[in-house]
């Protein structure tokens, strides 16, 4: 597929658990742009899969059973497998349970059929008339959310980023590790941690959020502690793959020097004021200016580097130089098979280090 053909093979990827009460209706919604539809039974103890194979009559459809429950990057990883297999160029990914509109699918796949983009995902976030319709909690949560996830992910300009209304270009998934990838609900902060070792181009797209009837099974109380680590987790890896590994730039300098002189500066003025205070004399003028010269060179430093980060977030989308580089072999060795088949041989994409 060329980066902007509009015969491009669209597939859907629906991870199903306990959604029996859903599925047909967001399966009924979903236009004849698709082509294909995985429905991906996590181990639904409601029997998800079985429940479609016998009440679902559209031919676009494709059951697949996880033998375990993985969760739901588990159960989506594995219709990306599959799709990839099948030879489709997009993979859209919608939930089972209503709250994702498929009338929105052109929306998620127009920039990526435009080379725009590797990756799409909603932003519940644009209009200002929704916002104020939502779970208070679920606005603060989010805004913290957002802020780690554009540390760890590097992707500054993007919001809501546990949004599962994604899609992909099969030649950005190809090069994605799944098996280091986590499944459950760290996997779509996950996913834009990894595309952006591998350089992919991330782009929001507005949607209105549906809240219905569902039952949510998400304790946010119980993953909170796992969401830190694991963000402090990528945050540590990207600085050290983008910085350091793969690249050197001011920027390398910039960020341990700066946190050097802000704890420097912190140790040398706390200590000096607490041997001030308990000998009960003022702090000398040259002591205080020991401190705060090298704490205020230090927030520079760190502003600094965060502004080379933001300015760094990945603009010429994968798929068209993995197309470009096809093509360029192609004319060059026409016997050759079509390479892009092979998953995560290319080494152009970025390497994935764990
Ligand atoms: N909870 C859960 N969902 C799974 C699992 N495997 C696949 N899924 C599917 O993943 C999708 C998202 O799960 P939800 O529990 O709705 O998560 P959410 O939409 O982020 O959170 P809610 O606001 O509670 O709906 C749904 O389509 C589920 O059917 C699993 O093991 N547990
Ligand atoms: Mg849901």
């Amino acid at each position: 597929m060329s980066p902007h053909n509009a015969n491009a093979r669209i597939a859907v990827v629906i991870p199903s658990y306990k959604v029996t009460r859903h599925i047909l209706d967001v399966i009924a919604a979903i236009g004849p742009e698709v082509e294909r539809i995985y429905v991906v039974d996590d181990r639904c103890p409601d029997q998800s899969g079985q429940f479609v194979r016998s009440q679902c009559s559209d031919a676009r459809v494709v059951v697949l059973e996880n033998a375990v429950n993985c969760g739901v990057g588990g159960a989506v990883m594995a219709g990306y497998r599959a799709a990839i297999a099948d030879g489709m160029d997009i993979m859209v990914k919608i939930d089972g349970d209503g709250q994702m509109d498929p009338a929105l699918i052109p929306d998620f796949i127009g920039p990526i059929l435009a080379g725009e983009a590797d990756y799409t995902k909603g932003n519940r976030f644009y209009d200002l008339e929704q916002i104020g319709a939502m779970p208070p909690v679920r606005l603060f949560g989010n805004a913290v959310l957002s802020l780690l996830t554009k540390l760890s992910s590097g992707y500054w300009h993007l919001f809501d980023p546990t949004n599962g209304y994604t899609a992909i270009h099969a030649n950005a998934a190809r090069h994605l590790p799944f098996d280091k990838i986590s499944q459950r609900y760290f996997f779509e902060t996950d996913m834009l941690f990894r595309l952006n070792t591998l350089h992919a181009v991330v782009a929001d797209v507005p949607m209105d959020a549906v809240y219905g009837d569902e039952v949510s099974n998400l304790k946010i109380s119980k993953i909170v502690t796992e969401f830190m680590a694991k963000h402090a987790r990528n945050f540590i890896k990207r600085l050290f793959y983008n910085y350091y590994l793969r690249n050197m730039s001011l920027a390398s300098i910039e960020l341990p020097l700066g946190l050097l002189m802000i704890l420097s500066g912190l140790g040398y003025g706390i200590w000096h004021w607490a041997d001030s205070a308990r000998a009960g004399v003022g702090t000398p003028a040259g002591t205080v200016m020991l401190a705060a010269m090298p704490l205020l060179m230090g927030v520079q430093l760190v502003l600094a580097f965060l502004a080379y980060d933001i300015a760094s977030v990945p603009r010429q989308p994968l798929q068209r130089k993995l197309f470009r580089r096809r093509a360029l072999r192609t004319a060059t060795a026409p016997a050759s098979a079509d390479t892009d088949s092979t998953p995560r041989q290319d080494s152009d994409a970025g390497q994935q280090h764990d």
